[in-house]
């Protein structure tokens, strides 16, 4: 079948940065450009975001045949920073570089090959008038042959040549070999010319936007025994010149004669469980940082009107994804959920995935190489197929707007851009009944008259909301509340709340390792309820979507946050992408939490210019998709003179909270200290403590000045929750930890045995004297 259907005739959003003329973003957003030609056909980038997950495709390849890569436009050109500036040529050469490396590979640089290898869906036309985009114009081409696809593209292509505003023509992967059939015209016309674009479904392609209420959907979980092959040298990801090899374990060959060489094999190998981590899982992996590939088979029994996705929750830290043989893409990131579209790709009957599963610590990661937490590798969170209608909706919004208590919001937003879409929306208990209809874009928006019973610690209350779409109903469960700062007050509802919160990070008690199932977040929960808690900082990174939802039918308010954590590369735009992706993909899974209260981008950063600049990006990043949640990040204490401390911070200006992580006590100073010390908190607004504690182990009693004793660390609870409890403005605190964590860093064999001791509950479950300190505290708090 030979279709191919406009589906856009604008930007499908349009951005205005300064003094941009132009700027564009696909539907997925993996390209996006921003910026001005001049006269000269120079291109004046603003921004530039190329494939937002993993930088420009093909990049390592570039960087290693020696070409200018993206990498090295970064350093060198500044492409991806505001304010930098390019030739519109340089551009064409980035695709030249990802076409040089599928070609370099195994192909030849044939235009043929390369479509097949793009897997093409759409063609993206961008017409300019005066330098001034006129027109974008996406195609989607519906499934059909490469050659269909070809004519398809040569009949859009002298359509638009044909129109007379037409001036320019911009159309994604087509190579460099169509670039010169239109220099060639432009030249004659005079034309200028400008690259970009395109979301089309890669072989090479980064993971695509997440899919939001993913366990609502018709899921089949791919969890349980996976077959592994360890992989130290990278054996089956490169050849012997480090390139990316093209027989990769990925392909899960076996010898089919006797004189077959192949070594490696999945048919025999050990198997770990996923979700998991493999330290936890096998000894010989307890210390293991590298790579270590894993193997599933499956059937599918898919029909023909469906999507059908695969799901990731997480996998630490990069995945390569590999389908039947064939990579559908890689992710970075080891907290974050990602997907892949396969249904043009998985076939009905026997099915195989292969992961390769990084967990190596990179200096430009996000975390870096230094934390202070166990780099569990592996496929940490639950792994399914989710099978979906052809158009559905991926994202929705149910929540008050707001300041307001007698209205609720609705919005959806479908897969793609198809306008006349209904979707009903009903909230049985509020008898709300609604039908939307979907706009050019794919989405719709309603506000409903309605006074829902509010969410709070108290009364935790979660109406149940059925959003139906096509074939497919999502069953969601809301809660709706306000929160906001007022002074130096937090107030939840309109009154004022003091967070009596603990720090936690997602490691399972008794066994250790990472989270993997309800029971290990309920047993956290049930402790930091005994706590007497109302809030938890969910640290250092986005904990699993489970937890978020228990702790919200639970009555906890939350801190969510992302691993900006220490000292990363602030100058490093793959950094800031990075960064910036895994506070979208947080925001984008759990937007309508409404337990999650506070939006953290960071814990602990040094203070520079470059990490200002970094820092007020997530912050804009946060205001821009949310506009009542609060905006916070752990600080440090810059600025102690005598007995007066200070938090002096540029980033104190854009937090609603000014929260700050404090030892005294501890890493330095005396308990005792505390009860002189006097704070001075920039600016009229809430302070929170976002860390204070000492270590003990469990079980070890003596004096109250020795350290490690449980006495001495139930001393530093004592004298901190005084010292701040007499300081205006103490809205609140997350006492490190929950519950004692494995780290690398705690060597001490007497007391640590690499745990990080500062736990009021050792991994073990034994409550030790803090923890009824600060019980006690909370519940003083909470009768005021
Ligand atoms: C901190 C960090 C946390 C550490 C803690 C400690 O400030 O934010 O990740 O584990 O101190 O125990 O030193």
């Amino acid at each position: 079948m030979l279709t191919a259907s406009i589906v856009h005739k604008s930007p499908h959003e349009i951005i205005q940065f300064g003094h941009s003329q132009f700027a564009i973003v696909t539907r997925q957003c993996y390209h996006l450009m921003a910026g001005s030609l001049d006269s000269r056909g120079f291109m004046h980038v603003d921004m530039a975001r190329i494939n937002g997950h993993n930088g420009l495709i093909g990049t390592h390849h570039a960087v290693n045949d020696g070409s200018i890569g993206l990498r090295a436009a970064h350093q060198e050109e500044n492409l991806g920073v505001r304010g930098a500036t390019c030739h519109a040529n340089f551009l064409l050469g980035l695709f030249a570089i990802y076409i040089k490396t599928i070609g370099s590979r195994r192909l030849g640089i044939g235009f043929h090959e390369m479509l097949h290898h793009l897997r093409m869906r759409s063609v993206v036309v961008v017409t300019f008038k005066r330098n001034h985009i006129r027109a974008i114009y996406i195609y989607e081409i519906h499934r059909c042959l490469l050659v269909a696809k070809i004519i398809i593209i040569f009949l859009i292509l002298s359509t638009k040549l044909k129109e007379k505003f037409g001036n320019v023509i911009c159309f994604p992967y087509l190579c460099a070999h169509i670039y010169l059939i239109n220099c060639h015209l432009m030249k004659r016309l005079f034309f200028v010319m400008t690259v970009l674009l395109t979301v089309t479904t890669t072989t090479r392609a980064a993971s695509q936007a997440v899919l939001h209420n993913v366990y609502a959907r018709q899921i089949t979980s791919l969890n349980g025994n996976w077959q592994i092959v360890a992989d130290p040298y990278d054996a089956g990801y490169y050849d012997y010149r480090l390139k990316e090899s093209a027989n990769g374990y990925f392909k899960n060959d076996q010898p089919k004669s006797k004189g077959d060489h192949v070594e490696y094999d999945f048919v025999d190998s050990d198997a770990l469980l996923v979700p998991g981590d493999w330290n936890t899982q096998r000894k010989e992996f307890f210390f293991y940082e590298g790579s270590i590939w894993y193997k599933k088979d499956f059937k599918w029994n898919g029909q023909g009107q469906k999507r059908c996705y695969l799901y990731f929750g997480a996998v630490n830290y990069q995945a390569e994804v590999y389908l039947n043989g064939e990579k559908l893409g890689m992710h970075i990131g080891g907290y974050t959920p990602f997907n892949f579209d396969i249904t043009d790709k998985v076939k009905k009957g026997d099915n195989f995935i292969v992961v390769r599963v990084n967990n190596v610590r990179k200096p430009d990661g996000v975390p870096t190489v230094n934390s202070d937490w166990w780099n569990y590798g592996g496929i940490t969170r639950d792994v399914m197929l989710v099978e979906t209608p052809e158009t559905f909706v991926d994202d929705y919004s149910i929540r008050m707007p707001k300041g307001d208590y007698k209205n609720i919001e609705i919005k959806v937003r479908l897969n793609q851009p198809e306008s006349g879409v209904k979707v009903s929306v009903k909230i049985p208990e509020l008898r709300i009944n609604k039908t939307l209809t979907t706009n050019e874009n794919g989405e719709a928006e309603m506000t409903v008259k309605a006074k829902p019973q509010l969410w709070s610690p108290q009364k935790p209350k979660l109406y149940e909301v059925l959003i139906s779409c096509n074939d497919e109903q999502l069953r969601d469960e809301i809660g709706f509340r306000h929160i906001e700062t007022s002074g130096n007050k937090i107030l939840l509802n309109g009154k004022e709340i003091f967070l009596s919160g603990i720090s936690v990070h997602e490691e399972a008690p008794f066994k250790t390792g990472r989270c993997t199932g309800e029971q290990d977040d309920k047993t956290l929960i049930s402790w930091a309820k005994e706590l007497g808690c109302n809030f938890l900082r969910l640290a250092h990174y986005p904990h699993n979507e489970q937890m978020v939802r228990l702790a919200e039918r639970e009555g906890l308010l939350l801190w969510s946050e992302i691993p900006v954590y220490w000292t990363i590369h602030w100058n490093n735009p793959a950094t800031y992408e990075n960064a910036l992706n895994q506070l979208r993909d947080n925001m984008k899974r759990d937007h309508n939490r409404c337990a999650i209260i506070v939006w953290s981008v960071a814990n602990e950063t040094p203070h520079s210019e470059a990490r200002d600049k970094f820092l007020a990006g997530l912050a804009q990043e946060v205001r821009a998709n949310d506009d009542e949640r609060l905006l916070s990040m752990a600080m440090e204490v810059s600025n102690t003179k005598g007995n007066v401390a200070e938090v002096r911070d540029y980033m104190s200006s854009l937090v609603d909270i000014i929260s700050f992580n404090c030892y005294l006590g501890w890493y330095g100073g005396k308990p005792a200290d505390c009860d002189t010390r006097q704070w001075m908190i920039p600016q009229d607004k809430p302070f929170f403590i976002s860390e204070f504690g000492a270590g003990a182990l469990a079980g070890l009693h003596g004096d109250a000045a020795a350290k490690w004793t449980e006495e001495y660390q139930a001393e530093v609870y004592r004298h901190t929750l005084a010292m701040y409890d007499r300081t205006p403005g103490f809205s609140g605190c997350s006492p490190w930890i929950l519950m004692d964590f494995r780290s690398p860093r705690r060597q001490n064999h007497q007391t640590q045995n690499f745990f990080n001791r500062k736990g009021i509950v050792s991994e073990q479950g034994v409550k030790k004297q803090a923890f009824f300190v600060l019980q006690e505290f909370y519940r003083q708090k909470n009768t005021k």
